[in-house]
């Protein structure tokens, strides 16, 4: 993409009505723009993101044999009649007429629906497991949505459901989520740990809460440190292996780490002081087991292998997509704006033309240009007239983890420039080897979808 073609409205000042840093960072970089309360318009760059961590939850989902579909976002009143949780939800549920006067609400999460798909459609454990997930908007009308899209009204949620025959079986599922969902937080760059949690108006007893560190957190968490010692990383798994995912949920679960919800004085007291950690915490995903609640009300049953029938096992799995967004932000910026970790960038490079006209400087990023698009990755060329430190601001501001500079001086040595957005470390290099290095940078995140 050039930049003199793209729509990249940055703002100089610093919004006023922005309190934390990431909702700043996304309106200053031309990320999000407020349409009301609570509620954004994804601009170009944001939108490449919001697309960027769609993709790589779509892939990890798959991964471990779920399956994509799409439900809507409105919904008829009466499937939540059933449930009995048309009362129960509150003011969070917005409730909306339609013409013919029938109820409906703009689903803020989706068991029923699911539910009903699944009563119409399945009756034998011979079609269990199932996990259905989607990705797609959801509206809680929250009393104070605030911090932009960290907590707003419309949100882009994941949501998926497991149907079980038995107990263990929805167990498993339960276990197989918490190793996906490991694995989708690493591949954004963020170390999202598990802490046991409350279930509030989904229900069950088996619940646990993913959080990313952050002073600016709503979430107050108390936890061990030695669980930040965890990583997931590469390994391969089995997603059908109980005793793997298990031994998985395991590691990740040992350690003391709880939300206030579910902290507990006398337990916390146990872990060894100097590793005793309180801290906030943004909530990025939950995941729920609650057995037969919805089955039971909306009498999705399945036949057993020994013919009776019973209400199917579930549980559902949310991420929260729009809020990661803010949160990889929060987790990595610093005065100059975003620094993106390199699986979510929205251009994986930035080349920075430092003398725009100059015919050597031009062809050479035109040149530049061809190579990079060429490795199939996608470069943001700055061709504006524009001073350089106009450039070198942008760039730092949208936060590109690579930027290639290109300058008459550096041109008659026969170099570029070859920046760390994170590090600030530049490298003067050949043009084929600026490229040939930023192939080996991306490899790694290529081969992981
Ligand atoms: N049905 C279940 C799981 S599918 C459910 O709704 N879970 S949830 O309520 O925990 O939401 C899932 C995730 O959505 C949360 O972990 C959070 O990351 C995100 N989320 C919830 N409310 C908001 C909000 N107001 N703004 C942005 N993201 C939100």
């Amino acid at each position: 993409m050039r930049l003199s073609r793209y729509f990249l409205p940055v703002l100089k000042e610093t919004p006023s009505e922005a309190q934390i840093v990431s909702h700043r960072l996304m309106l200053r970089a031309g990320m999000i723009k407020q349409a009301s309360a609570g509620i954004y318009s994804w601009l170009p760059l944001g939108f490449k993101v919001l697309r960027k961590l769609e993709n790589i939850v779509h892939e990890e989902q798959m991964r471990a044999g779920h399956i994509p579909m799409l439900m809507p976002t409105l919904q008829s009143a009466d499937l939540w009649r059933e449930s009995g949780r048309y009362d129960d939800y509150g003011e969070e549920m917005l409730r909306i007429k339609d013409r013919q006067g029938r109820d409906m609400l703009y689903g803020p999460t989706n068991e029923e629906l699911i539910t009903d798909i699944f009563r119409a459609h399945v009756g034998s454990y011979k079609d269990l497991p199932l996990t259905l997930y989607h990705i797609q908007w959801k509206f809680r009308d929250e009393i104070r949505p605030r911090f932009g899209v960290m907590r707003g009204r419309e949100f882009l949620m994941k949501d998926g459901y497991n149907f079980d025959v038995s107990k263990e079986a929805a167990l498993h599922a339960y276990n197989r989520h918490l190793v996906t969902y490991l694995r989708t937080y690493e591949r954004m760059g963020l170390q999202a740990i598990p802490m046991r949690a409350d279930s509030g108006p989904i229900g069950g007893d088996d619940t646990h809460e993913f959080l990313v560190l952050a002073e600016t957190g709503e979430s107050e968490v108390f936890y061990d440190s030695a669980i930040t010692d965890l990583k997931f990383g590469d390994r391969q798994l089995d997603f059908d292996s109980v005793e793997e995912c298990r031994a998985v949920l395991d590691e990740f679960t040992s350690r003391y780490a709880r939300t206030d919800e579910t902290h507990d004085e006398a337990l916390f007291n146990q872990v060894p002081e100097e590793r005793r950690r309180m801290a906030r915490g943004i909530e990025v995903g939950q995941i729920f087991y609650f057995g037969t609640k919805y089955s039971e009300s909306l009498g999705a049953t399945v036949q057993t292998p020994d013919g009776k029938s019973v209400p199917v096992h579930m549980g559902s799995h949310g991420i929260g997509v729009s809020r990661l967004v803010g949160a990889i932000i929060e987790a990595s910026h610093d005065d100059k704006g975003i620094i993106w970790p390199e699986g979510v960038t929205p251009f994986h490079v930035g080349i920075v033309n430092l003398k725009q006209g100059d015919a050597e400087a031009d062809a050479a990023c035109e040149a530049l240009y061809k190579s990079v698009t060429a490795l199939g990755l996608d470069p943001l060329y700055d061709d504006r007239n524009e001073r350089a430190g106009g450039k070198f601001a942008t760039m730092d501001l949208i936060g590109l983890p690579w930027r290639i500079t290109v300058g008459p001086r550096g041109l008659k040595n026969g170099v570029v420039e070859l920046t760390s957005r994170r590090t600030g470390v530049s490298e003067e290099l050949p043009p084929e080897q600026a490229v040939e290095k930023l192939a080996q940078i991306y490899a790694q995140y290529h081969t992981a979808s």
